[in-house]
């Protein structure tokens, strides 16, 4: 096992892998800004290094300071979170080649699965159910397109290969649109990601966002930790995440997981990732491959008591799993509300001074935040400052349960979206289960003030 572990991140996240890391016996190094210089985390870690200025680009996303900072401590790994470079596959190969192991898959897994044409081949054939669409890049010429255009049948979603999460989209309804929107799309593509290629795929109309989480080793074990539903967002971020997904019949979930777990397998895949599929009626269809450690990876812990930060250390160190799918039971049902620093019906970020901070508590509640009274919420970074977790025997105790840590919670000194989670979890149609991508946004839209 590892003596040392760099982590390469900051916020809620960095305290979250410090906590996984001083489980194991393993010294955590923490990097800082000069934004999080005074963190609690940072203050209370054994060890840390400052890495540059606030700007993220000069700081949690500057390679060479990260690894400099891994060369004068002697980390023997980088743990790089979720966000910043946690998905860069030359990252994860620069870590390699100076001689640190990266806490996550290979590069060459990184690559595939970042561009989402090569990923999507991949699980079409490691035998992965995927959107029916164009099988690769669209070719250029503008009567090809339209062929494809037609079998696959409209509305249809062209996509860029170096797009996901929602970025280098765009639907079209009708043949006389198409081949204007794939110029557009290609154009943008190029343009923000330095790789024009587009495919197209159906356009599912009212689609829930179901993703599976599966871990692997590098001894050709991997597992699925059952699936979370993330269909409460607005403008692709997350605003609410919830396991099991609501619903959804337990032998599905259960083939889904195999084909996944398989395609790792075909794949050489190890460490931690999530496959991310649409659910519309009845059938799942893969969009995209996550592979980092999630946001939302808690709701998943609480349901089948995998610690998953831990494990994600341990199969790095090449440990095999210390379970099989056997062992794995979802129990009981779990609820996440990320509380970000916004206004809670605006959305415009509100950082600043918390002059209070009351966490919640009680039986099946977790707090996972790195906040404090009087933390300053630097204006640089994503607005996220924690999360309200929690598990109950069912899915109506776990919102119970949830009401009551919200009532519990205080931040004083900033606005935050508590108040917007505290009306979801008495929505009579949130209570009922199971509401779609698009659930939430047209709620803000009959709920404005
Ligand atoms: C789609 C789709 C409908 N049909 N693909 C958006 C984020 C990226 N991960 C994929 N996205 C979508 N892909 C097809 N074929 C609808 C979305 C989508 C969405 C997906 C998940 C969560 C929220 C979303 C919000 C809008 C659109």
């Amino acid at each position: 096992m590892f003596k040392k572990i760099l982590v390469a991140n900051r916020g809620e996240i960095a305290l979250r892998i410090q906590r996984a890391c001083r489980e194991l016996g393993i010294k955590a190094v923490m990097v800082y800004s000069e934004a999080d210089r005074e963190a609690k985390y940072v203050k209370l870690a054994e060890e840390a290094v400052c890495i540059g200025p606030a700007a993220s680009s000069l700081s949690y996303l500057n390679m060479p300071a990260i690894i400099s900072a891994a060369e004068v401590t002697d980390a023997e790994a980088i743990h790089p979170g979720y966000g910043f470079l946690s998905e860069n596959a030359d990252f994860a190969e620069r870590v390699e080649k100076s001689g640190f192991q990266f806490i996550g898959p290979t590069p060459e897994s990184i690559r595939i699965m970042g561009d989402k044409v090569s990923a999507k081949q991949a699980m079409i054939r490691a035998g992965v159910p995927c959107v029916p669409g164009s099988e690769g890049e669209l070719p250029d010429d503008p009567a090809a397109i339209r062929r494809i255009g037609k079998t696959v049948g409209y509305p249809v979603i062209i996509k860029a290969a170096g797009g996901g999460g929602g970025r280098g989209m765009r639907v079209v309804h009708t043949e006389a649109a198409l081949i204007n929107a794939v110029q557009m799309t290609k154009a943008e593509a190029g343009a923000a990601f330095g790789n024009p290629a587009v495919y197209m795929e159906k356009f599912l109309q009212n689609p829930r966002h179901v993703e599976i989480q599966i871990i692997a080793d590098k001894h050709k074990n991997g597992v699925y930790l059952g699936e979370r539903d993330c269909s409460m967002q607005r403008r692709h971020q997350k605003v609410l995440e919830e396991s099991p997904a609501p619903g959804i019949n337990r032998k599905l979930i259960e083939r889904i997981g195999e084909r996944c777990v398989a395609a790792c397998k075909k794949i050489g895949y190890r460490g931690a990732g999530t496959f991310e599929f649409l659910y519309e009626d009845g059938e799942f269809y893969f969009i995209e491959m996550n592979t980092r450690v999630q946001v939302e990876h808690p709701v998943t812990e609480m349901v089948t008591g995998v610690d998953i930060v831990k494990t994600q250390i341990m199969v790095a160190a090449g440990e095999k799993l210390p379970f099989t799918q056997r062992d794995i039971v979802i129990r009981g049902h779990a609820i996440e509300c990320r509380v970000n620093a916004e206004d809670p019906y605006k959305f415009t970020p509100s950082p600043g001074r918390i002059t209070m901070w009351h966490a919640p508590g009680g039986p099946g509640v977790r707090v996972d935040s790195h906040i404090y009274t009087n933390y300053f919420v630097p204006p640089n970074y994503d607005s996220m400052i924690g999360k309200i977790i929690v598990h109950g025997d069912t899915r109506e105790q776990a919102m119970a349960r949830m009401r009551t840590a919200l009532a519990e919670t205080v931040v004083e000194g900033i606005n935050t979206n508590i108040p917007l989670h505290r009306e979801l979890m008495v929505d009579a149609k949130f209570m009922a289960g199971g509401t779609n991508i698009h659930y939430l946004e047209h709620w803000l839209e009959q709920h404005k003030r």
